[in-house]
């Protein structure tokens, strides 16, 4: 079977990745220290949004707020909006952005869609952009270039990027007929969105979840044949109770992000283990335009 669009673009984000500090030299209409901020997206950028909302308060630069762009609540006032769309034409985001005047950032793939016309600055990631349906190195790229704008080195992650592309996809993960993504704090959004990649590229039944509310209800679903996959840290006694499932647990020294990119080479390999395509999902297209747009 020749290689998927999908997994080529999976493969390479170690070295699109390497482009990031290049791009961030330079930059301005990044949120300043301070500030308070929105983060708007939809779906794989929303919770890349989450990521970094997270990251950036918890890194003492002011509260950050993520939103949907379908939910933000425009009577609340930000000293700036960061918004995260890889097809720069997503209708929610174009229809909020036309409604405010706050200062503006947008990170896109394509440069000049029609949200670039409503914000002050616009960041083009022209290298990260993909061909597939399934969002992938654009939203890594794009949260690995906003974790260097607060500071954090790429280095180490590119380095465990290579390693989770090295790594084995076990077999039981292929076969699972249930995988719950957790984190906490910032993987959060990357549990989200792994959940996310699983159902777009190959219809499986996935759920995510902050780590410490699995236990209020969502662990009734574990059992023998089923993955729990966490995201960075492992809250303590969260390894016995889901032990006591039967069901596997999935942890990862590797940074946070570059287990994601272990995620992606699942999502492919479940894909095409089930005789689907991972580059044409069911019912999806690169973005969504609403029939108001005209
Ligand atoms: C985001 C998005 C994707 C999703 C689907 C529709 O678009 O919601 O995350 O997988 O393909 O579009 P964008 O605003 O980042 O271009």
């Amino acid at each position: 079977m020749p290689e998927s669009l999908t997994l080529e673009e999976v493969r390479s984000q170690p070295q699109v990745w390497a482009g990031v500090q290049s791009l961030l030299e330079g930059r301005s209409g990044l949120p300043s220290d301070g500030e308070r901020v929105a983060v708007i997206g939809c779906g794989t950028s929303w919770f890349m949004a989450q990521s970094y909302a997270a990251l950036r308060e918890a890194a003492g630069e002011g509260e950050t707020d993520a939103f949907t762009a379908s939910e933000f609540p425009l009577q609340r006032s930000y000293d700036r909006i960061v918004t995260i769309s890889r097809s720069g034409t997503t209708s929610e985001i174009v229809q909020i952005l036309k409604q405010v005047s706050t200062p503006s950032v947008l990170l896109t793939a394509v440069g000049g869609g029609p949200a670039a016309a409503h914000v002050d600055t616009e960041i083009v990631l022209a290298e990260a952009d993909e061909k597939s349906v399934v969002q992938t190195r654009f939203a890594t790229t794009t949260l690995l270039l906003l974790r260097a704008s607060l500071g954090q080195d790429p280095a180490a992650v590119i380095a465990d990027a290579e390693a989770a592309l090295r790594d084995e996809v076990p077999a039981a993960w292929v076969e699972a007929d249930q995988i719950t993504f957790l984190g906490t704090g910032w993987t959060i959004g990357l549990a989200h969105e792994a959940a996310l990649k699983l159902r777009e590229s190959s219809q499986s039944w996935t759920e995510s979840y902050p780590a410490m509310e699995y236990r209020h209800g969502p662990i009734s679903i574990a059992q023998p044949g089923r993955v729990v996959w966490v995201f960075g840290p492992v809250p303590p006694g969260l390894a016995d109770d889901v032990a006591a499932t039967g069901a596997e647990l999935v942890t990862s020294d590797l940074d946070p992000l570059a287990h994601l990119v272990l995620l992606h080479r699942l999502a492919v390999t479940r894909a095409e283990a089930r005789g689907l395509n991972p580059d044409t999902p069911r019912h999806l297209s690169r973005a969504v335009h609403l029939p108001a747009d005209g």
